[in-house]
């Protein structure tokens, strides 16, 4: 069953599981649209998780900063709409969750190969912290790193696995998270890569 992870967090282990084939021919098809791509921090650096999107808004780095866009920057399209099923697998999550009446407008498409990871950081650059985040994983299990308000803050340790799917907000919208570097393997749905798909309200 769900395990709560915080005040405002649960984890719902396999809650994906059954539409995991679908999802993942869902993202190959968004992914053929608007295709990943390693982006570029503030800083210069390159992200070793390769990212794309799909709604109105796709969040997006390069070196002028962190934002929303309503268009890929590759190829200066719209993104790819939400497809009616991840619209329907987010707000029953999150309504499970205790947060009914969520409606994204923004999917970020995380496609992590071996040794890719994710540094600790807030998200924070949606307008509004009182609608929840939905995080829904596919493919090679990853240690998710969950700390507190303060980056100094010692993380948890949780282990996402494939269909698994992550409901935060409330007191936790703003904790500190990662992701660990992903071990080689293989999965027998998607390969040697884990995907993360992640549901937020930018506007
Ligand atoms: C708990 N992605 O794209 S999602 C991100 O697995 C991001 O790709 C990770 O963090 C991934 O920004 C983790 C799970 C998650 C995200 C944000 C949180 C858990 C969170 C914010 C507060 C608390
Ligand atoms: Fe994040």
């Amino acid at each position: 069953g769900p395990e709560q992870i915080g005040p405002g967090s649960w984890l719902q282990h396999g809650a994906a599981l059954d539409a995991a084939p679908a999802l993942f021919a869902e993202v190959q098809h968004l992914t053929a649209a608007a295709p990943f791509r390693q982006m570029q921090t503030p800083g210069g650096s390159r992200m070793s998780v390769a990212m794309s999107n799909c709604g109105p808004f796709g969040w997006v780095t390069d070196r002028s900063g962190y934002r929303y866009a309503a268009t890929d920057p590759l190829s200066g399209l719209p993104w790819p709409p939400l497809p009616p099923l991840f619209l329907q697998i987010a707000g029953a999550a999150a309504e499970r969750a205790g947060y009914p009446g969520f409606v994204p407008d923004a999917c970020l498409i995380n496609r992590y190969a071996p040794g890719a990871r994710m540094a600790l950081h807030q998200d924070k650059d949606e307008r509004d912290f009182t609608a929840p985040i939905v995080s829904l994983s596919l493919g090679l299990p990853v240690v998710f790193l969950f700390g507190g308000d303060q980056r100094s803050d010692p993380p948890a340790r949780l282990l996402l696995s494939h269909g698994d799917v992550l409901v935060w907000g409330g007191p936790d919208r703003l904790r500190f998270h990662g992701v660990m570097p992903l071990k080689p393997g293989r999965h027998e749905l998607l390969g040697e890569q884990r995907i993360n798909l992640t549901f937020r309200k930018a506007r």
